[in-house]
């Protein structure tokens, strides 16, 4: 089993797998687990304390080897410290999300950081690549948490047609069927995160990874739509009455009000009713609890068995 791209090439790894920088599930095991597998593992800096990353990173450098990287998101108000401890602490790899990351990238070039920004439109992939990006993530819709508005079949080759970098796609990919069709539409890698959040290395509650393999095709609802910052999570309860508020026109401090710390509610505490239990639409596609080892090597093999013509009927 080998698949070499652009994007193998270009981050030193094995397959074209990178896994998603999903908040307070993507930390040192996780990323660790899904380096050693021959992907790409990130530890996503979500809104956390920039001293939180920096022993994030210096436990995954015990865990593995291989190169694995982190995700910024720039609405965190730590975004500016994290940034410096990407380069304090040399690593190689940088995927961006919820914003631009511009005013990092000089820095981030200098010190040899590779930077792949998370896009959901074209305008914004041009952008990048004048500003110096590596590569960009096209993530869809489908995508769990923080999403755009055009899907991944869409979204791809438009992105693809748009820029000179190499693409990955991401939104809706959980196995070697999605990943075969993302490099038919242009992509050179893959970005999965709802697979690898319910995988066995996975440190998250064990409420939250049964959710996930329970969930059907369309147990996935958007909130947050009225207020600007659309986030895609798996319906229970806390989606229902953030609905119905938003329905009746609460106003953005009652809607922050009930959200809060309700990410770390579900991944934590394993509260499946009042947690916010993001996710993407792929959660469907999600049946049982694999290694990351496990996912990487069924994806990559049945993608490629895909792609020579074995047309995989059940
Ligand atoms: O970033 C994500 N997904 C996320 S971040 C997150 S943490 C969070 N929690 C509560 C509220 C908000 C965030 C949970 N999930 N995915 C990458 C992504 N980036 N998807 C879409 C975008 C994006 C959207 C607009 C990137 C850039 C952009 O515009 C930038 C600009 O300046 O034009």
């Amino acid at each position: 089993m080998r698949m070499k791209t652009e994007i193998t090439e270009l981050l030193g790894i094995e397959y074209p797998v990178i896994q998603g920088g999903m908040a307070w599930v993507a930390e040192a095991n996780l990323a660790a687990a899904v380096s050693n597998a021959g992907g790409l593992g990130l530890i996503a800096a979500a809104a956390a304390p920039a001293e939180w990353v920096r022993e994030q990173i210096r436990k995954a450098k015990t865990m593995t080897d291989r190169p694995f990287g982190v995700n910024i998101m720039l609405m965190s108000p730590e975004a500016d410290a994290v940034a410096r401890v990407i380069v304090e602490e040399g690593v190689s790899i940088v995927t961006t999300g919820a914003g631009s990351p511009e005013k990092y990238m000089a820095d981030w070039k200098v010190a040899g950081v590779k930077v792949l920004p998370v896009v959901a439109s074209a305008a914004l992939a041009k952008r990048m690549e004048r500003c110096g990006a590596d590569a960009v993530i096209a993530e869809g819709t489908e995508a769990g948490g923080h999403i755009g508005e055009l899907t991944t079949m869409v979204l791809v080759p438009q992105i693809a047609d748009a820029v000179q970098i190499p693409v990955v796609a991401a939104g809706g990919i959980a196995d070697g069927r999605g990943m075969a069709a993302a490099f038919m539409l242009g992509a050179k890698g893959i970005q999965a995160g709802t697979v690898f959040a319910a995988s066995k290395e996975s440190v998250i509650h064990e409420n939250y990874k049964n959710s996930i393999l329970r969930a059907k095709d369309i147990d996935t609802r958007v909130t947050g739509r009225s207020t600007g910052h659309p986030i895609r999570v798996l319906r229970n309860d806390m989606a229902r009455k953030y609905l119905e508020l938003e329905k009746n026109g609460a106003d953005f401090q009652e809607l922050e009000a009930l959200t809060l710390g309700s990410l770390r509610k579900a991944v934590v505490e394993g509260d499946i009713k009042n947690g916010s239990l993001m996710a993407g639409q792929s959660a469907g596609l999600v049946k049982e609890s694999l290694s990351c080892e496990e996912v990487i090597r069924r994806m990559v093999t049945q993608a490629q068995n895909l792609m020579n013509g074995e047309a995989q009927h059940e």
